[in-house]
């Protein structure tokens, strides 16, 4: 079997119309899963041992369980909001293989009972937002959508909603705000979306790859896929390298790659055959790694017992070219702006931490600001409302403790370069 299961056709010329993609085979699962028992769909998901996609791994099969059966409103929401700095797998899947997504989330709604289905798409995302639209529309012209799916008696509709560019409607509770029409602020969890998310419903909500994995699941079997990858970290992962690489892009690996392999290998190495200073394998919110760890597999397991995470699969790459004082403050600085103000921790942990870093920038702190930061991180973590202000805590304060020798030379030199500029004013 290849090891590309989601990108295995991605660029076969028309995928995103509903001919060319029956032509491969599409939307055959769907209509055989449509005869299944619901929760055999269920324990094949687990069986597969898929995790979330978006960024927190937990169990795919687990939380569809969570839904709880009998017949009411239930909902099924993607996340296609892909924000997070470095991220852009879900963008490449949209546009290019709409109908994956839209097969894999007639099997998800199915498998859970609901009748109503929403991809929230950010604002930013124009073109892929209509090329959803294009292919919802097919979908129901093919009678994979409405009231009677396939003359199966199983009602859904599906919908895009855009979003209007606010990273925070990423996070699960924010989003379903966002969609009910209101600010998209996070709610306190719990109760869980699972029982009460959308209108107060029960509510699957997954990411754009999550429910894309589905289809190819259950089209290769629960085992085969669980065979993949590596042992609590199975099957596939779209990752998106971007930086100081060769060839940045989306690349489909199996879990358990080496970091090497996928920097040097796949993304073709540094640019211009410079070192690595730094890297973040799961987006611009996981803390960061350095150039004596890229032969760690790349699992949730491997990621997680380095301090680090999978996050969405975001690998993003910086050559000893740049200064880690510029990236932390870039760092702070998105989360900073990011922030909803909802809970005081993030608002003002992230607007010190960012201040604080700007102070190091331009020469006006001492090395004891550092110690500040790391205390500041360290109160955010884990005292939020939602993950936002961990997402800026974690890799600001792995970059002040694997680079702070490089901290306080800058600190030094930004001071002797500012008080040489004073002086030569003065003089
Ligand atoms: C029912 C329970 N459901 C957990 C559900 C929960 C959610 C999922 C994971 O953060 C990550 C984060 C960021 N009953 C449940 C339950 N659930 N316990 O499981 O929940 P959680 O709270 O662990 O994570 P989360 O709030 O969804 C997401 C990382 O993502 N991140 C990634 C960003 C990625 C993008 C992107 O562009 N794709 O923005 C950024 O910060 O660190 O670990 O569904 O309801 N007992």
């Amino acid at each position: 079997m290849s090891n590309k299961l989601l990108f295995k056709d991605i660029d076969e010329p028309g995928l995103a119309s509903i001919d060319v993609y029956k032509r491969r085979g599409g939307y055959a699962m769907a209509e055989q899963a449509l005869a299944m028992a619901r929760e055999s769909i269920v324990t094949s998901l687990k069986d597969s041992g898929l995790r979330g996609r978006g960024g927190a791994g937990f169990p795919t099969g687990l939380k569809a369980s969570f839904i709880p059966q009998g017949k009411m409103d239930k909902y099924l929401v993607c996340n296609a909001d892909e924000s997070e700095p470095g991220t852009f797998k879900d963008r490449e899947l949209i546009q290019k293989n709409p109908h994956s997504l839209i097969e894999g989330m007639i099997i998800a709604a199915y498998a859970v009972g609901a009748n109503k289905a929403f991809i929230f798409i950010r604002g930013e995302y124009v073109q892929q937002a209509d090329i959803l639209e294009r292919a919802i529309e097919e979908a129901k012209a093919a009678g994979y959508l409405g009231p009677n799916v396939l003359g199966r008696g199983v009602e859904l509709d599906m919908w895009v909603h855009r979003g209007a560019g606010a990273y925070i409607c990423g996070e699960e509770t924010g989003l379903l705000d966002a969609l009910e029409g209101r600010r998209g602020n996070p709610r306190l969890k719990p109760p869980f979306p699972a029982n009460q998310g959308l209108y107060q419903g029960p509510t699957l909500i997954n990411n754009v790859e999550t429910l894309t994995a589905i289809k190819y699941i259950l089209e290769v079997g629960a085992e085969a896929y669980a065979a993949m990858g590596v042992e609590k970290s199975s099957g596939t992962k779209l990752i998106s390298v971007s930086g100081n690489v060769k060839r940045p892009g989306n690349y489909e690996i199996e879990m358990g790659m080496t970091g090497r392999d996928i920097i040097y290998g796949l993304a073709g190495g540094i640019e211009d055959d410079r070192e690595v200073l730094l890297w973040f394998p799961g987006g611009s919110s996981s803390p960061v790694l350095t150039k004596d760890d890229l032969d760690l597999p790349y699992d949730y397991e491997s990621m997680a017992g380095a301090g680090t995470m999978l996050g969405s699969g975001a690998i993003i790459v910086a050559d000893d070219s740049n200064s880690v004082v510029d990236i932390a403050v870039k760092t702070a600085s998105f989360y900073k702006h990011e922030s909803c103000g909802k809970c005081t921790p993030c608002r003002e942990g992230t607007n010190w931490t960012t201040k604080m870093l700007k102070r190091i920038q331009s020469g006006d702190a001492t090395p004891m600001d550092l110690d500040v930061i790391e205390s500041v991180c360290s109160q955010i973590m884990g005292n939020c409302l939602c993950v936002l202000g961990d997402a800026m805590a974690m890799p600001v304060s792995s970059m002040v403790k694997k680079f702070r020798p490089e901290f306080e030379t800058h600190i030094e030199a930004a001071r002797a370069a500012r008080e040489a500029a004073l002086l030569a004013e003065l003089s």
